[in-house]
């Protein structure tokens, strides 16, 4: 048998040149190289050869179960389990230069020269220890605990590491957080008040839908593995439509593309739902046994409950009795309409309120907004009601991560309960899901005894904030499993604090973009080079993460780090203790152990998972609710409503006259974020080069022609990418490329719009005007 995939896949030297030359120029050799000048063993190998250990991509992606090959203590291949229910891609597969990159750190390292200069020297563990203990003692006496910042995110979403990290600064008295999630913070803010949980993924019944929605996502690229489902959907006769100003890898594969202007979609939602309302697509009795629609509110659009005291005694209107009950009374038929009501009890119903939003988009005024033509409006909404069951797909979508995005994620649940589209095989809406909802898991260490509530930090403002001073001074800062040079919005700034703040940690496994602007960088192990459990919302199944090799260099576990820092500040064996301690406390009342995890992954429940099936919602009256108190009192509207995005052609026309392109994002099948993005194996066969896709009206206005250098600039910094001209982005629309590295040229991020999303706290990357020239 072949050994590796590096006899597959040799460098073409034509692609070797950018990123490694890029990197080559940036970081002059400053910091340690990776002992992988010496070559893997080139002998051709049997199977019973190798050592085999199981574990899985950890990042933000479907955690597909990968198998590792081991030879003489080296990982020599990787492969998709055999079994697991999906297969890993060209990512999951090249981990193997993740581990043995030229750019891997291997010793702790202090910065020498300017920040981003990546001039380090090498130091022991012992001197950065030291170093941070220092650090941090410092902080707490001159700025309180509200000088220390930690930064977490998605780069390893085990069931560990983050969470070690940010109980350790809980145990240290607290420090300042990021509030809200670079990712889908928006659709937490709309699911949990509305259904009472967040996830809730319906990928099990995909193949059984007859009608497919993929708003504002691209599953083929970003739900790649289990991208099988919308095919085999489409066999057995659903029609798959996409709403995205970009002809995505998705719409490639469906029946029908429809063009948005961007941050317009709750414009749509409202219009599709007048006409399902006017033509009565509703499910009535969905609606009144099930939901909230059937709550009366008054004139001052309050809700009225029974008892003041009893937040969950909601008023409804008995049609049978012709009295005011308790929302959970039996055996009662609650008014729906605005005509079941007695007119002098001054009320109305949660569902003439929604009715009321969506009255005034009527369909000619929402193809206005939203550049949709009418006839594709009026079919979309019949379609979506009528050609059941009918699933929208929501997946952490990009039509949320625009200004008014808990609207957007809102909008499409209200779809779907008006329609009773939702605990159904083949129904509901698509969310990111997992593991972590079909079982209960534990926290790994008791709540810190003495954690200062702090006020966090936005994240989408992490830049301006921290320049600022904003809501205090940061004097330390920590920033873990996170890209903050390339991921948060707003570069420039993000920039700016990483030079402002004195002493920034940056614990990574690579020379990141982000690791460039350290005072001091941690070497961390990958995937398989340490133990650890993945328990999450990205796979249905529990696995176990088998240490396969000895880390390179002098890399170790983010916990490990935890563990010896504790120790110094006197709460050494919360954190100290070995790492299957930390993986049992989480199994603990899942009813799965380690050892069953040794055999394999394991997937808690049996049978298709099917979210809401028993029509029971997680909210604390059991049924979903539209009426939202929590957007009221942030002064936004407590049904959903369409609000105009700031930075939009029409929210800005002044900046929109310097500025007259919108610009949306994506994601790219050659990483995931900035994850992967100089993996040399990945550069070879997928892309090496950013684009910005551009329609040929916009294109020809700048003179740029397709394949040349072109710049998406804007106030806060600039973008630059290979034009591709091209009409499968919408006119008046570009589409810049996700998770470029500083080394590369630089992230998209430079360009995107550091709002903060209103209702969820969340990333509006996605309401971001720019122009675009040709490079000269
Ligand atoms: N290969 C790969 N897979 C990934 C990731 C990755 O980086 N790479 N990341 C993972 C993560 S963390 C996430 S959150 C998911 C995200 O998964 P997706 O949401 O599918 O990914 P995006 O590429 O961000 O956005 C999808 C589409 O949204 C469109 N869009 C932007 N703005 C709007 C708008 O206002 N309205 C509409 N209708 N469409 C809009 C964009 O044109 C884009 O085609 O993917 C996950 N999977
Ligand atoms: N411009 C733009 N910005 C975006 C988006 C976009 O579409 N466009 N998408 C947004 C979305 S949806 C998301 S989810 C975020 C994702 O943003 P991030 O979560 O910041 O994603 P990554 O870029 O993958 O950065 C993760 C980092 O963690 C490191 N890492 C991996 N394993 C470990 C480990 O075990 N320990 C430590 N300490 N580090 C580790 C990786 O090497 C990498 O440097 O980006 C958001 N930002
Ligand atoms: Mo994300």
């Amino acid at each position: 048998m072949k050994i590796t995939n590096e006899f597959r896949l040799r460098r073409r030297t034509l692609l070797k040149g950018l990123g490694v030359v890029g990197l080559a120029t940036i970081a002059p050799c400053s910091f340690a190289q990776v002992n992988n000048n010496q070559p893997l063993p080139r002998v051709r190998l049997k199977l019973s050869d190798y050592k085999t250990f199981r574990s899985t991509c950890a990042m933000e992606c479907l955690h597909c179960n990968l198998t590792a090959y081991t030879y003489q203590g080296k990982l020599m291949k990787i492969q998709a389990t055999e079994g697991f229910n999906v297969k890993c891609c060209l990512r999951g597969m090249s981990r193997t230069k993740w581990v043995y990159h030229d750019q891997r750190i291997t010793t702790p390292l202090l910065r020498v020269g300017e920040k981003g200069d990546a001039n380090f020297k090498p130091i022991s563990w012992d001197e950065a220890l030291d170093l941070i203990e220092q650090n941090i003692r410092e902080t707490i006496t001159k700025y309180g605990n509200e000088g220390l910042f930690i930064s977490t995110h998605a780069g390893n979403m085990d069931s560990i590491k983050n969470d070690m990290g940010k109980a350790f600064f809980d145990y240290l008295g607290g420090s300042t957080k990021q509030a809200g999630s670079l990712c889908c913070s928006a659709v937490t803010a709309a699911m949990i008040p509305m259904v009472g949980l967040r996830y809730a993924d319906t990928r099990d019944t995909i193949a059984d839908s007859r009608y497919i929605l993929c708003w504002g996502n691209n599953p083929a690229v970003t739900m790649q593995a289990y991208f099988k489902n919308y095919n085999q959907a489409r066999k057995n006769g659903a029609r798959l439509v996409v709403i995205d100003p970009r002809f995505n890898e998705t719409a490639a594969k469906a029946d029908e593309w429809i063009p948005i202007i961007p941050g317009t979609d709750t414009a749509l939602a409202l219009g599709m739902i007048k006409i399902i309302i006017e033509e009565n697509y509703i499910d009535e009795d969905f609606l009144r046994a099930h939901t909230g629609a059937v709550y009366l509110v008054d004139q001052n659009q309050q809700q009225i409950r029974q008892n003041e005291d009893d937040k969950e005694s909601y008023l409804v209107f008995d049609t049978l009795t012709q009295k005011l009950v308790r929302h959970d009374s039996t055996g009662v038929k609650a008014a729906l309409f605005q005509h079941e009501l007695p007119p002098e009890l001054g009320y109305t119903t949660v569902f003439e309120q929604i009715y009321r939003q969506a009255k005034a988009w009527d369909v000619n005024r929402v193809s206005q907004e939203t550049d949709i033509p009418v006839e594709t409006i009026v079919r979309l909404a019949r379609d979506y009601a009528s050609i059941t069951p009918s699933m929208i797909v929501q997946n952490m979508s990009g039509a949320q991560r625009t200004e008014h995005g808990t609207y957007v994620a809102a909008s499409q649940f209200y779809l779907a309960l008006l329609t009773g589209n939702i605990g159904k095989r083949g129904a509901g809406i698509c969310d990111a899901g997992g593991a972590k909802q079909m079982a209960k898991f534990s926290p790994i260490v008791p709540p810190a005894p003495n954690a200062k509530n702090i006020t966090p930090i936005p994240v989408s403002k992490v830049g301006d904030y921290i320049v600022n001073d904003k809501p205090h001074p940061i004097n330390f800062w920590w920033i873990m499993t996170m890209g903050v040079m390339t991921q948060l919005p707003n570069t420039n700034k993000v920039r700016e604090a990483l030079k402002k703040v004195p002493f920034v940690v940056v614990a990574d496994n690579l020379m990141s973009s982000t690791a460039l602007y350290a005072d001091l960088v941690l070497p961390v192990t990958t995937i398989f080079e340490d133990t650890s459990l993945m328990a999450g919302v990205r796979s249905q199944y529990v696995q176990l993460m088998e240490k396969a090799v000895e880390p390179v260099g002098e890399a170790k576990p983010d916990y490990w780090i935890f563990a010896r820092l504790a120790e110094r500040f006197g709460f050494g064996e919360v954190f100290n203790q070995p790492i299957e301690h930390y993986i049992d406390a989480c199994l603990e009342g899942s009813g799965i152990t380690r050892q069953m995890l040794e055999k394999g992954p394991v997937r808690p429940v049996e049978g298709d998972w099917i979210p809401f099936k028993d029509g029971i919602f997680r909210t604390p009256t059991k049924k979903a609710h539209f009426f939202i108190e929590e957007w009221q009192k942030k002064n936004f509207s407590p049904v959903v409503a369409y609000y105009q995005v700031t930075e939009s052609i029409k929210g800005s026309p002044e900046l929109a006259q310097k500025y007259p392109l919108m610009a949306v994002q994506r994601k790219l099948a050659r990483s995931i974020h900035s994850s992967h993005g100089m993996n040399e194996w990945i550069l070879e066969v997928q892309r090496n080069q950013p684009n910005v896709l551009i329609h040929p009206e916009d294109a020809k206005q700048r003179g740029i022609n397709d394949g040349e250098w072109a710049i998406a600039f804007n106030d806060r910094g600039e973008h630059r990418a290979i034009a591709v001209v091209t009409t499968h982005i919408k006119k008046g629309v570009v589409s810049l490329d996700n998770g470029w590295w500083e080394q590369q040229g630089g992230s998209s991020s430079h360009v995107t719009n550091d709002q903060v999303e209103h209702l969820g706290t969340g990333h509006c990357c996605n309401s971001t005007l720019v122009d675009v020239r040709r490079e000269v």
